[in-house]
C-alpha cells in the first residue's frame, strides 16, 4: 500500500511521479545559499527533520560532495504570490522553490508532513510533486492571553502548531477585562497593577517589550505576522483598574475575575481617555512591524451608539497616525470606517446588512463566525472545557463552511481572510488550549488555505486521522472526534 499523503491543508496539486521514496539518512543535508535569512530557515529545515528521525542533519551552503540533497531555493520563476511554493521529492533529491521566506516556510511544513516512518524506522518522503498557494492571504488564530495568561513557552507551542498548518496570523488579545498582558512604556502601571489576575483567580502574568519582539521575531521565522489586539471602549476594567482618571468618578475600578461581558466601559467626555487611546495605541504600533494594529471593538453594552463611534474613531485615528491599518470587532461597521479598514466578523446572529454595505464602502471582511470558528466552544454536551453560547462545534462543523458565501452581499472579494479564536475563560494551561484546537485547528486552516474544489470532508477525515501521531508525538492532548477513524 502506498503512503498516504496526509497533508494538511490540502495542496492545489499534489501528485506522485512513481519514483522512488527520497530517504532521510545520516548523509541528509540541506543546502542553501549563504544569506542569513535562508540559513536561519535551513537550520529549521535540518533540525524539524533531524528531529523526527534522531539523526543530525547538516546544513551546506554548496551541494558538492553532497549525496541526500534537500535544495531551498529563492526563484522568480513561480507564479507570483508570497506564498507559493513548489517542491519536488524523489530518491536522493528534494528540490524546494519559493519566491519568498514565507513560501519556503510552507513548504517545509509540508515536507514534514509527507515523512512516513516505515517499519524499519526508514524515514521516507515519497516521491511526488507539489505546486501549491493559498486562497486567503490571511488565515490567523486569536489567542485571548487576558482571560488566562499564556506564558511564553506555551504560547511558542501554539505558534508551532499555527506554523504546523501554514497559519501566518497569530491575533493576541492582550487586554480584557480580567487582566493587561502587555507592557507599555508610556503607562507602566497597565502591567504592574492590572497583570496579576486571571479569571477564578488564576495566576496572571504579562509580556515585556522584550518578550513580545522575541515573539514576533518566532512568528517571523516561521513566515507569521502578530496583529495585537488592545480592545477599548468596552473589555476596560484592566485599564481603569490602573489608571482611575479613565472614570468619571477619578477612582479605579475594582479588579474583576469573573466571565460577564459587557459592563467596563471608557468615556468619551473625559480628557484622560484621549491621551491614553493616543499613548496605547502609538506604543503598540511602535513595537509591532506587521501593518496591522486591533482596536477590539466587541460588546459594548453600555453606550450610545453615537459616543461609541466617538471613541471608535479616535482609537483607530491613533492607530493610523502610527502607520498601521485598523481591525476591529464587527460591531465597528456600525460606524463610519475608512476604506481597506479589516472588520472581523464573529456574531453570525446580527442582521447582515450592515456588514454588506461596509463592504461596498471598502471595508474588508476577516471571516471568525462563532458557530464554526471559535475554538473555545464545547465539541459536544460532553466536553469539559469550552463554552457553548454559539452552539456545540464537531469537527465537520469547523470544515464545512464557505467564507466566500458566509455573509449575504459581502462578496468574495471583500474577504481577507479567514482567522479562527480561542478564547480562554475556561481554558487555563497548553493542554486545555490544544484539547480545543486539536484537531478543528487543522480544519479551519484548510477552510483558509484550500480552494473549494480541493476540498472535501471525506478526504479530509481520512487525513487528518495521520496527523495523531504527531499531536502525541509533541505530546500534546486533543479530542478524539467520533467523526474520525483515528490509528
Ligand atoms: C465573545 S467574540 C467575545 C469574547 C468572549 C467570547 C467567548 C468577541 C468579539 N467577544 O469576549 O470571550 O465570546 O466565546
Amino acid at each position: 500500500m502506498p503512503d498516504a499523503l496526509a497533508v494538511i491543508p490540502r495542496p492545489a496539486l499534489l501528485e506522485r511521479t512513481g519514483e522512488a521514496p527520497f530517504v532521510v539518512t545520516r548523509a541528509t543535508t540541506v543546502v542553501v545559499d549563504e544569506r542569513p535569512d535562508l540559513i536561519g530557515l535551513a537550520v529549521l529545515v535540518a533540525d524539524v527533520l533531524g528531529r523526527v528521525g534522531g539523526i543530525p542533519v547538516e546544513v551546506r551552503y554548496s551541494e558538492a560532495g553532497a549525496t541526500d540533497i534537500v535544495r531551498l531555493r529563492l526563484v522568480e520563476t513561480l507564479p507570483p504570490g508570497d506564498e507559493v511554493y513548489r517542491v519536488l521529492t524523489r530518491s536522493g533529491r528534494i528540490d524546494v522553490e519559493a519566491r519568498t521566506l514565507a513560501g519556503l516556510v510552507r513548504a517545509l511544513v509540508t515536507l514534514r508532513q509527507l515523512i512516513v516512518v516505515a517499519p524499519s524506522g526508514e524515514l521516507r518522503v515519497p516521491a511526488v510533486r507539489i505546486e501549491d498557494a493559498p486562497r486567503y492571504a490571511w488565515r490567523g488564530l486569536s489567542v485571548d492571553v487576558a482571560r488566562h495568561f499564556v506564558p511564553m513557552d506555551d504560547l511558542k507551542v501554539v505558534i508551532g502548531l499555527m506554523a504546523h498548518y501554514k497559519l501566518n496570523v497569530l491575533h493576541l488579545h492582550l487586554t480584557d477585562d480580567q487582566g493587561w498582558r502587555l507592557d507599555l512604556p508610556s503607562r507602566p502601571l497597565l502591567t504592574r497593577l492590572s497583570s496579576a489576575t486571571s479569571v477564578g483567580g488564576d495566576p496572571g502574568g504579562s509580556y515585556s517589550a522584550a518578550d513580545f519582539a522575541d515573539l514576533v521575531g518566532f512568528a517571523a521565522a516561521r513566515g507569521m505576522r502578530v496583529v495585537p489586539e488592545i480592545d477599548v471602549p468596552g473589555h476596560v476594567n484592566a485599564a481603569t483598574h490602573a489608571y482611575g482618571e479613565l472614570n468619571p468618578s477619578g477612582e479605579p475600578t475594582d479588579t474583576y475575575t469573573g466571565i460577564e461581558v459587557g459592563f467596563s466601559r471608557l468615556h468619551a467626555d473625559l480628557p484622560a481617555t484621549h491621551a491614553f487611546l493616543a499613548d496605547v495605541f502609538a506604543d503598540v504600533a511602535a513595537m509591532t512591524p506587521g501593518e496591522y494594529v486591533h482596536i477590539g471593538g466587541d460588546e459594548v453594552l453600555t453606550m450610545a451608539p453615537d459616543e461609541y463611534a466617538t471613541l471608535v474613531g479616535a482609537a483607530s485615528a491613533a492607530v493610523r497616525a502610527a502607520g498601521k491599518k485598523v481591525v476591529g470587532w464587527q460591531e465597528i461597521a456600525h460606524t463610519p470606517l475608512e476604506p481597506g479598514t479589516v472588520v472581523q466578523y464573529w456574531d453570525a446572529r446580527e442582521d447582515p446588512a450592515p456588514f454588506a454595505a461596509a463592504a461596498r464602502a471598502g471595508a474588508l471582511f476577516l471571516m471568525s463566525p462563532a458557530p464554526k470558528a471559535y475554538l473555545d466552544m464545547k465539541y459536544d454536551a460532553s466536553t469539559e472545557l469550552g463554552l457553548e453560547w454559539a452552539g456545540h462545534i464537531e469537527l465537520r462543523d469547523a470544515y464545512d463552511w464557505d467564507p466566500a458565501t458566509l455573509i449575504e452581499g459581502v462578496a468574495e472579494d471583500s474577504v481577507i481572510g479567514v482567522e479562527a479564536a480561542i478564547w480562554t475563560e475556561t481554558l487555563r494551561d497548553l493542554p486545555a488550549l490544544a484539547q480545543m484546537l486539536l484537531p478543528r485547528l487543522a480544519a479551519i486552516a484548510e477552510v483558509a488555505w484550500s480552494a473549494p474544489e480541493q476540498r472535501d470532508w471525506e478526504d479530509f477525515r481520512t487525513r487528518v486521522a495521520a496527523h495523531a501521531p504527531f499531536w502525541d508525538r509533541i505530546a500534546l492532548p486533543w479530542h478524539a472526534s467520533p467523526q474520525v477513524d483515528w490509528p
